[in-house]
């Protein structure tokens, strides 16, 4: 175990024997005792963590691209030059490669100067307790005599409905059950390309009490478009304030669908459960509220 990873020269063999391995972190590496954040490694410093690759606070990052440029030593040079002016040093070339047609693409390694201060970081989280299905149906039975309305599609021009159909089937995803299994939830969905109108006027005729967007493709950042042109679209029509909006997709979070107007996002590896634990409290917690 011992001598597996390069410890800090300040973090000895004692310091091991005497606080043991941490199973979280993995052999060699021991848990941090009272300094900000309390985790991590023992010996990194929490405000000034950098990327590593090698040895801890090396600064090594790869990063991968193509330039639309012939494949050849000027390609190469091309990369390195644009790596130093993201400020990156000692780029080295790994991997080149023809894409044909006068494009290269580039794997990089570098190393980066910056440093980020992880005790001042804060990350939105979807604030719901993971319940499951057992659990919301027993708080839903609890607060509510009728079945929650679950609006569900894939809009804009995107086709991808693999998953939005992972969360809503009763099929679901990774063995739990989709929202369509609870006995609360009366879902639809729309499936794939459902323009914003459509999906408002479905939720209208439907009395939805909340609606389930999944955005996959993000070429020029269309999801962010799209979804907050929706969220404008809801205002305008009034239905903002009374239904739950949701997004998901494998490339938003909890901070984009926040920033986008939505009452919370999930990304990749959400199961069924997250979801319904979510919609249920946030459910009950409005009519709390409206009460
Ligand atoms: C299958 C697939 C397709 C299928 C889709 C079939 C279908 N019915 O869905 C087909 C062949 C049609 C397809 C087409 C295209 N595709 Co495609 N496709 C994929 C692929 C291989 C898998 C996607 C998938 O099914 N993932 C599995 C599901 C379960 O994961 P998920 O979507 O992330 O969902 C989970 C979470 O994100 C979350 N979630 C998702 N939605 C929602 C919604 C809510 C409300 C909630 C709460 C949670 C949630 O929960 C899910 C479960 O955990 C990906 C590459 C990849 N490996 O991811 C490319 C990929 C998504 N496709 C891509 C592209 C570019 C395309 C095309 C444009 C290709 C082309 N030039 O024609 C077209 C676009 C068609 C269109 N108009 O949208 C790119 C997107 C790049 C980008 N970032 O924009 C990818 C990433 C491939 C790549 N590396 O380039 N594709």
């Amino acid at each position: 175990m011992k001598g597996e990873v390069t410890l800090r020269p300040h973090v000895t063999e004692a310091d091991i024997e005497a606080h043991g391995v941490d199973p979280q972190l993995g052999p060699g590496f021991v848990p941090v005792k009272g300094e900000p954040g309390a985790q991590g490694p023992r010996g990194v410093d929490l405000t000034a963590v950098r990327a590593y690759g090698d040895t801890l606070d090396d600064g090594q990052v790869m990063l991968s691209f193509s330039l639309p440029v012939p494949f050849g030593d000027e390609a190469k040079e091309a990369g390195r030059q644009l790596c130093r002016q993201m400020g990156l040093e000692q780029p080295a070339v790994y991997h080149a490669h023809d894409l044909g047609e006068g494009f290269t693409y580039l794997v990089v390694y570098a190393r980066s100067p910056y440093a980020v201060d992880f005790t001042k970081i804060s990350v939105p989280k979807v604030t719901s307790h993971r319940l499951d299905k057992h659990a919301v149906e027993h708080l839903a039975a609890e607060h509510f005599t009728r079945k929650l309305r679950v609006l569900g599609a894939c809009t804009g021009d995107d086709a991808h409905t693999v998953g939005i159909d992972a969360i809503l089937n009763v099929k679901g995803y990774s063995g739990e059950k989709g929202l369509e299994a609870y006995k609360c939830f009366e879902v639809r969905n729309m499936g794939a390309q459902v323009p914003n109108e459509v999906l408002l006027r479905e939720a209208r005729e439907f009395q939805a009490d909340a609606i389930l967007v999944s955005q996959v493709v993000t070429q020029k950042d269309c999801h962010r478009t799209n979804l907050a042109a929706l969220i404008d679209l809801a205002e305008a029509e009034n239905l903002r304030s009374g239904i739950v909006f949701v997004a998901g997709g494998p490339r938003l979070s909890h901070t984009i669908a926040l920033e986008l107007g939505f009452d919370a996002g999930f990304g990749p590896g959400t199961l069924p459960p997250d979801v319904a634990s979510f919609l249920i409290q946030a459910l009950v917690a409005r009519q709390t509220a409206a009460q």
